[in-house]
């Protein structure tokens, strides 16, 4: 099923095909609706089907403003035929936007502990001249590792939440062979 934005606005694609060799005029509508109460409706299209030919009809729709799954129903009018057609059914949903991450090692950087580091997690840091932390969350807070718990730290975290940086400095842990002695000179 497709998934598209509450409001946004589609154009839904119809082909129709003539058997006959005869043309014909007719109009098309498409509709949207929930157990066939009409929600949504496109603007009416008139359209010219070619002897033994097909059309393309564009139906310009703007999409239910809720949440929901809509059942999608085009009406072809033809003369004295009218022709009903039940496409497969689509679904408008909010889009959930989680910005954050894990921390990238522990729980540095998610000064708050709901498991993610957030934009929370740096205002807790911008906010801290006016609402203290406890000494839990200035371990978590202080992701540049210089001991102190800064605006530089929520700074990380917000590079960290737009994904420019990967890892916090106070992550980065020093091991054998990340420093190297090139020798001893004497001059
Ligand atoms: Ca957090
Ligand atoms: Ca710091």
């Amino acid at each position: 099923m497709n998934t598209f934005e509450p409001g946004e606005s589609k154009t839904a694609v119809v082909t129709l095909t003539n058997h006959l060799p005869k043309a014909f005029n007719g109009a098309s509508v498409l509709w949207l609706g929930a157990e066939t109460v009409e929600i949504a409706t496109s603007a009416v299209i008139n359209f010219e089907l070619a002897s033994n030919g097909s059309v393309v009809i564009s139906l310009p729709i703007t999409l239910p403003t809720e949440d929901g799954v809509w059942g999608v129903y085009l009406d072809v009018t033809i003369g004295e035929l009218v022709l009903g057609f039940v496409g497969e059914s689509i679904e408008t949903a909010s889009e959930v936007i989680v910005v954050g991450r894990p921390s990238p090692c522990g729980n540095i950087g998610d000064v708050d502990g709901d498991g993610l580091v957030t934009m929370l997690d740096a205002q807790m840091i911008a906010n801290y001249g006016n609402v203290p932390l406890t000494p839990a969350q200035l371990a978590r807070a202080d992701v540049n590792g210089d001991g102190v718990v800064t605006p530089s730290d929520a700074m990380f975290i917000a590079q960290y939440i737009e994904h420019m940086i990967d890892t916090f400095p106070a992550c980065i842990t020093l091991t054998e062979g990340d420093i190297t002695i090139s020798g001893v000179e004497f001059v």
